[in-house]
């Protein structure tokens, strides 16, 4: 049966440049997944299929049928799932142990351009670690935050040092089920063991391994990743951005940096700052350089540097597209293939830069953070060079602003003061009701669904239901595209206690906390309200849940098994990978639940993954014995609107302020 046609995306830039690649015949990520038919039994739909040894492929698709070695359904099932968790672990890992090397190259004074610009998370990962400060230069310090993290790469045996900052409750449920990852690589290896054939055939001991190398990713990899990119590039705090692809210049060089790590994106905004290529680039007819991002590069220097985001995963090609883009230039992670094919129509030029990506078709600058700023002063000079081949563009005048950078740290700040520091503010709003619950939707756009679409009707609803939504990745940089990381622009939209919450701490309605590694933000954030008291003494005890309802990644799937393994009931949208399993999908949601009060479940319908999230929340709300949310005791308290507030006279304010 043909396809019916799905609107490609809600965002009125993607269509804009849509129907240009639909004129020209250009192929994009969005009509080949109109084109593709996913298979049913590589998608666990409709089957299952092995070929993890050369006997098969065996595809099955029947109850009761095994491979030729005479695997069972569920553990075949297990086994790709642990493999994909397997592989999303090691990419945020090894992205943070890239980061690991370039903080060593600092310490030791080999790596050009980078410093430690963040020195309090400096002392205050040194203390997460038992790393001595007193009396030490900043450099000896980072020499031993950058060795420990490199060792627990290769540790064999022992605990992971992130393990000790988790609730006690949950170490010690970590513990007893023998799931505390001993080293990163270790994990990682061990599945890839496990999976292979004729190891490990039971389906919830498998998974359970799963568990063990997803934590070596949660509360390893990724950890390691976001503290050191903020000691080496400054803990986030809010600040203004763009998004969307009208942050696209038609009288500037357009650079596009696009993939994940930000040691390169870094050097990249230092570059377009040299007066000497500013010049240059106005030597050669244009106005200026304009730096942009896409997915979780862009997060990671929108928050930093508030450099404009041009979009998310499915704006890639959309970039390209614009006929406005110099040079697009690519690291690690969620690069389509396809770009160079979308670029080969204009003269845009695709840059690789990692030693582990190379793209047929693209040129290849390597990438060194000894010589980082003189490799990346290069680059922007080649796409200065570029810019006169610019043939006819078609930016869509499409942008909205954004307040991205809501660390864990800033977050501590703004709801304590300076002095009292403290997660209680959030903890009692929880408490009286005025905020329901906490959701996370995160993750990436999926081209099988109408980009944006589950990420906006969800967040939509959720925060009518007053649910403070916090995000990451590609669903932060969706909930912006909306006007939803705006301050007050979005609080229409909200329930009336959350507005109140809201409005008296100055926040918007979604907290934009990062890119994809920086999920154990969130990690940190549940772990601190879990310990300030009033909300149990566990994650699994808050009123919150994670959502992931456009995921396509190994790594979203990675994330949500740490997130369950830590506590927290995750939703993922698309489809489930062990559908045809009814005994995985049982164990990963009822059996992971009996183990760790975190459950993990796949829902496609927008208005269901509301309904289970907000029932979840009201369930924790009843357990923890808060009183039953009621929206009508909120709203009416008084308080002025933001907004409004600075207008009045100033003794009017403080009369607000103190009565
Ligand atoms: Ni996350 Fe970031 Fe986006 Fe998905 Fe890809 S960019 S690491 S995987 S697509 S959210």
């Amino acid at each position: 049966m043909a396809k019916t046609k799905m609107t490609p995306s809600i965002d009125p830039a993607a269509c804009y440049v849509l129907d240009y690649a639909q004129l020209m015949g250009i192929p994009t990520a969005f009509t080949r997944a109109q084109d593709t038919k996913p298979c049913p039994i590589g998608s666990g739909q409709s089957g299952i299929c092995c070929k993890n040894c050369y006997m098969g492929p065996c595809r099955l698709t029947k109850d009761g049928q095994v491979g030729v070695c005479g695997a069972t359904i569920e553990t075949i099932a297990a086994r790709n799932l642990a493999r994909a968790i397997a592989a999303g672990t090691s990419a945020h890992s090894d992205h943070g142990r890239d980061l690991a090397f370039t903080l060593l190259a600092v310490a030791l004074g080999e790596a050009q351009g980078y410093e430690i610009r963040d020195e309090a998370k400096l002392l205050a990962v040194a203390a997460k670690h038992g790393i001595a400060t007193k009396g030490r230069q900043n450099t000896e310090i980072a020499l031993d935050i950058a060795n420990k993290a490199i060792g627990e790469f290769g540790q064999q045996r022992g605990e992971l040092s992130y393990i000790s900052t988790a609730p006690a409750k949950r170490q010690k449920i970590w513990r007893d089920l023998g799931v505390v990852p001993r080293g990163i690589d270790r994990e990682v290896v061990d599945i890839l063991h496990r999976t292979h054939m004729g190891d490990d055939q039971d389906a919830s001991h498998i998974l359970m391994a799963a568990v063990r190398t997803a934590l070596a990713d949660g509360w390893g990899g990724s950890m390691w990743a976001t503290d050191i990119s903020d000691i080496l590039f400054g803990t986030p705090s809010p600040r203004v951005g763009q998004v969307n692809l009208g942050v696209l210049k038609d009288d500037e060089v357009n650079i596009v940096v696009h993939g994940h790590e930000p040691t390169l994106s870094e050097m990249i905004v230092a570059a377009v700052q040299d007066p000497e290529l500013i010049a240059y680039a106005k030597a050669k007819g244009a106005k200026g350089i304009n730096l942009s991002g896409i997915c979780c590069t862009s997060n990671e220097i929108m928050m930093r540097q508030g450099i404009p985001s041009a979009g998310n995963f499915l704006h890639q090609e959309l970039a390209i597209l614009t006929g406005a883009v110099e040079a697009m230039v690519v690291d690690v992670q969620c690069i389509m293939q396809s770009l160079t094919a979308v670029a080969s129509n204009f003269h845009t030029e695709i840059i690789t830069t990692s030693p582990k990506v190379r793209m047929p078709g693209a040129t290849h600058i390597e990438f060194d953070e000894h010589h980082a700023l003189d490799i990346a002063k290069g680059i922007v000079a080649r796409a200065i060079d570029n810019y006169a081949n610019r043939g006819e563009v078609r930016i869509p005048d499409v942008t909205e602003n954004v307040v991205p950078g809501f660390s864990h740290e800033y977050l501590n700040y703004m709801l304590g003061g300076y002095y009292r520091q403290s997660f209680r503010p959030l903890n009692e709003a929880i408490a009286t009701g005025r905020i329901r619950g906490v959701a996370a939707d995160v993750g990436c756009n999926n081209p099988g669904l109408t980009q944006d679409s589950v990420h906006m009707d969800v967040i939509t609803e959720l925060l009518k239901n007053d649910v403070l939504v916090v995000s990451t990745g590609c669903g932060a940089i969706a909930a912006g595209k909306y006007g939803y990381l705006r301050g007050e622009a979005g609080l229409d939209k909200v329930g009336p206690g959350l507005r109140e919450v809201c409005e008296a701490i100055g926040i918007p309605p979604v907290l934009h906390l990062g890119s994809c590694v920086d999920n154990t933000r969130i990690l940190t954030v549940l772990t601190q309200m879990a310990t300030e008291g009033g909300l149990g003494d566990d994650i699994s005890d808050i009123p919150a849940v994670g959502l992931a309802p456009e995921w396509m990644s190994e790594k979203a799937l990675a994330i949500a098994t740490y997130a369950v393994a830590s506590g927290a009931y995750v939703i993922m949208g698309v489809r489930s990978p062990v559908d045809f399993s009814d005994t995985v999908s049982d164990i990963i949601a009822k059996e992971w639940e009996e183990k760790f009060g975190g459950k993990l479940e796949f829902v496609v319908d927008a208005p269901e993954i509301v309904k289970r999230t907000i029932e979840h929340i009201d369930k924790k709300r009843a357990a923890l014995k808060l009183p039953a949310y009621d929206a009508s005791r909120h709203g009416a308290s008084g308080d002025v609107p933001l907004q409004d507030y600075f207008e009045l006279p100033l003794e009017k304010q403080m009369a607000e302020l103190y009565g």
